[in-house]
């Protein structure tokens, strides 16, 4: 069958996406829960490779050792069962009112220490069930005023504590790599570090930066008004895309999740082909959830929709690699000149002599249409089927 999802595609889903019971802020569930182990074998029956996890989506906070154990069990027994394997795992720092003023970043050295503890505890459940990368989302690490005038201090408390728990998970020999998901508002009005740029500045401020990297959201930099491609590219050059959540969202909205591709079906292409070009190697994670509007059956076709429209956008990054008519027009668009190419390739006294000597047709520059418009329509017409 064309375009089916197997697990060498490496599509992961969180418990928590598939297992979105339809809350939102004005509204109760619009579905029942799902049970964990429930969600690993259908995940499995639809080519998922993975599935990820909050502490809390499996483990309940309340729950005794005797009901963590018990839960624990009948997990693994699916993960076995199917083949699933769990790359991630990340902390509920947002969901309890303990959280409301900020987890790691609170003003309140208690919730700091609280949060601290429990991501440790979250950091063992996660390498128990073979995670290898880590993700922090700051849902409540910001703030609605600033009258508290607390922005210095939670920056310097997010470092201590990302310092801290990278050694507790060396410690640990846990191997995790961390992956900072940046979102720059909801829930809370304005979250720290609300960018993927914001992120990798802080990144280079840790104790042990070449153990952070990212985990962009699509939803997230589209909130902002931002182009989610710039910001996955600005991640690779920088080495640093450790993982990656995709999904949809239109633009000035609220945070939707929508299906991957849902939306902007021309972001989600070029998405694909950059990460595919680029040899991003790790899972592709959906974080996004089925319309509220949905029950069960709905919640699956969600699920398949998102991985069946990556590899059909897959398919087409590889059309448009070998169109002829589009692969020239990107390379008269990329004018080459090797001996001006050597000239600014590296500073040195005699290239920078050389390169003012030069003279510069500059209004034949200007002059220049780079074809970008037909290039364009071109993708647009390969996208729409018709190429
Ligand atoms: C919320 C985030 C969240 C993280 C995991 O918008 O995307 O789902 O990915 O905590
Ligand atoms: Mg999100
Ligand atoms: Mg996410």
């Amino acid at each position: 069958m064309a375009y089916e999802p197997k697990p060498e595609h490496k599509f992961t889903f969180g418990l928590w996406t598939v297992g979105n019971v339809g809350r939102d802020p004005f509204g109760l569930p619009t579905r029942p829960p799902l049970e964990p182990d429930y969600i690993v074998y259908k995940l499995a029956e639809i080519g998922a490779y993975g599935v990820n996890l909050h502490d809390n989506d499996l483990i309940p906070v309340e729950a005794t050792e005797a009901e963590r154990e018990r839960i624990l069990k009948r997990f693994k027994k699916a993960l076995q069962d199917t083949g699933l394997v769990v790359p991630m795992a990340t902390t509920n720092l947002f969901g309890d009112p303990a959280f409301k003023d900020g987890a790691f970043t609170s003003p309140d050295a208690r919730v700091r220490a609280y949060a601290i503890q429990k991501t440790m505890r979250a950091m063992d459940l996660g390498a128990e069930l073979g995670a290898k990368t880590y993700v922090f989302w700051g849902g409540r690490e910001g703030a609605e005023v600033d009258a508290g005038g607390n922005v210095l201090d939670a920056l310097a408390h997010y470092r201590e504590a990302l310092n801290f728990l990278a050694e507790y998970s060396e410690d640990q020999g846990y191997g995790y790599r961390f992956a900072l998901e940046p979102k720059p508002n909801e829930p809370r009005g304005d979250i720290y570090l609300p960018v993927v740029g914001a992120a990798l500045g802080f990144i280079a401020t840790l104790d042990k930066p070449h153990l952070f990297g990212l985990n962009p959201e699509v939803a997230h930099e589209t909130m902002a008004g931002l182009n989610f491609v710039h910001a996955v590219a600005q991640a690779i050059d920088a080495g640093k895309l450790f993982h990656i959540d995709l999904n949809d969202q239109k633009m000035g909205r609220f945070d939707q999740d929508l299906r991957f591709g849902a939306e902007n079906l021309k972001t989600a292409f070029f998405l694909v082909k950059l990460l595919e070009d680029s040899g991003y190697d790790g899972p592709r994670h959906f974080d996004a959830h089925a319309l509220r509007t949905e029950d069960e059956a709905g919640v699956w076709e969600f699920a398949k929709g998102c991985m069946r429209t990556y590899l059909i956008l897959k398919e087409k990054a590889e059309r448009f690699g070998r169109d002829r008519e589009i692969q020239d027009l990107i390379g008269a668009y990329k004018v080459q000149d090797k001996a001006l190419a050597r000239l600014t390739a590296k500073y040195s006294r005699e290239n920078a002599r050389a390169l003012k000597g030069l003279e510069f047709d500059r209004e034949a520059l200007g002059r220049r249409g780079p074809g970008l418009e037909w290039l364009d329509q071109l993708t647009v017409e390969l996208l729409l089927g018709v190429r």
